[in-house]
């Protein structure tokens, strides 16, 4: 028999059976709270109606792909392929540790991890991509010439997790975090290089009052840097990570594996919508930790033994255990239309 739940099960299949290579970054921990964050996945296009999360969408991405070089100028290397701005962000403090989780990554894949930072300036949720000005947090590259080892064998030893720690000087505000890795096993050929750059949005909470200069994605690379032109199989003693230099107050995080989560979030709202409800476009940032909606945590969720980056449970599930509460120490009154809007958020995932 054919029927629509019959090819949604079989384009589910098929988009298992590709998802052979590669990977995505599909989560995100924040520290110390060990609170867990879902990503976006390509699957979750499948789903009525698709879970709302602090990663950017990429629906397009169904074979895991990557961005050449010869995409290093066009909109899809801002945040992969054809990706859209996420719907909630992550509430986090500068200075914290953010822990990215892929879902798979293969060995041969060696090559740097790179993560930046761009303020919206306004919320994220309606961000102009080619417009967000990007800072690079944090680098790594080549670890040790002698044993061929690269940030991406750590990301892979430490079950398939990477982290990053904020820097804390910089200015509250609602951010893109845009985390990367760059495949270099076909880098020796030209347009050889795989690119595989993920989005989250943040609302980044803290005291500083730092506005690191950046720059649009689409500057950061050429197709003969020599860190994108790389012959892995020859011999070589240095990589010259590629990019922007590091945010001069960058910080560093210990690359360790993913400790145990104690809850899980789906994420706010950084904007607040108007009165009257609808589909009218957002009109403030919410930016201070007095203003901003925050999720309580859902009961602990033990990570299954055993299991590399195991998501506690699945979106849908997980939301359902989570309730919405609200900051209470406000500058100004909380308008209800903020706990109408996270609500709205809650009863959409
Ligand atoms: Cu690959």
């Amino acid at each position: 028999m054919h029927s629509f739940y019959g090819s949604a099960v079989a384009a589910v299949a098929l988009l298992a059976a590709r998802a052979t290579a590669h990977g995505i970054a599909t989560a995100m921990v924040h520290w110390p709270d060990g609170t867990f964050y879902h990503g976006y996945d390509p699957s979750y296009q499948y789903q009525k109606p698709p879970p709302v999360v602090i990663g950017w969408g990429i629906p397009n991405d169904l074979t895991n792909t990557f961005i050449s070089p010869s995409g290093y100028a066009t909109p899809d290397i801002v945040c992969h392929l054809g990706a859209t701005p996420a719907g909630i962000a992550a509430p986090v403090n500068a200075g914290d540790v953010l822990e990215i989780q892929w879902n798979k990554w293969p060995a041969s894949h060696k090559g740097p991890v790179l993560d930046y930072l761009a303020n919206c300036n306004g919320p994220c949720e309606t961000a102009d991509k080619t417009k967000l000005q990007f800072f690079k947090i944090s680098e790594a590259g080549l670890l040790d010439a002698a044993k061929n080892q690269w940030a991406a064998d750590e990301l892979l030893a430490n079950n398939l997790s990477w982290s990053v720690r904020l820097p804390s000087d910089i200015a509250p505000g609602n951010y893109v975090l845009r985390h990367e890795m760059i495949a270099l096993h076909a880098a020796g050929n030209a347009n050889g290089a795989q690119n595989y750059p993920f989005c989250f949005n943040l609302v980044i909470n803290g005291n500083g009052t730092a506005t690191p200069t950046g720059i649009p994605a689409v500057s950061f690379y050429k197709e003969k840097d020599p860190g994108i032109l790389f012959d892995l199989f020859t011999k070589f003693t240095t990589y010259v990570i590629p990019g922007p230099p590091l945010y001069s107050d960058a910080l560093t995080a210990a690359q360790t594996k993913p400790g145990a989560i104690k809850a899980t979030a789906s994420g706010v709202a950084s904007y607040v919508a108007p009165a009257g409800g609808g589909a009218a476009a957002p009109t403030r940032a919410v930016r201070s930790p007095a203003g901003h909606a925050v999720r309580e945590a859902a009961p602990a969720v033990e990570t299954p033994a055993g299991v590399p980056n195991a998501a506690p449970a699945a979106p849908a599930a997980a939301e359902a255990t989570v309730a919405a509460v609200v900051d209470q120490q406000p500058a100004e009154p909380l308008p209800t239309t903020l706990l109408t809007a996270v609500l709205k958020v809650k009863g959409r995932a």
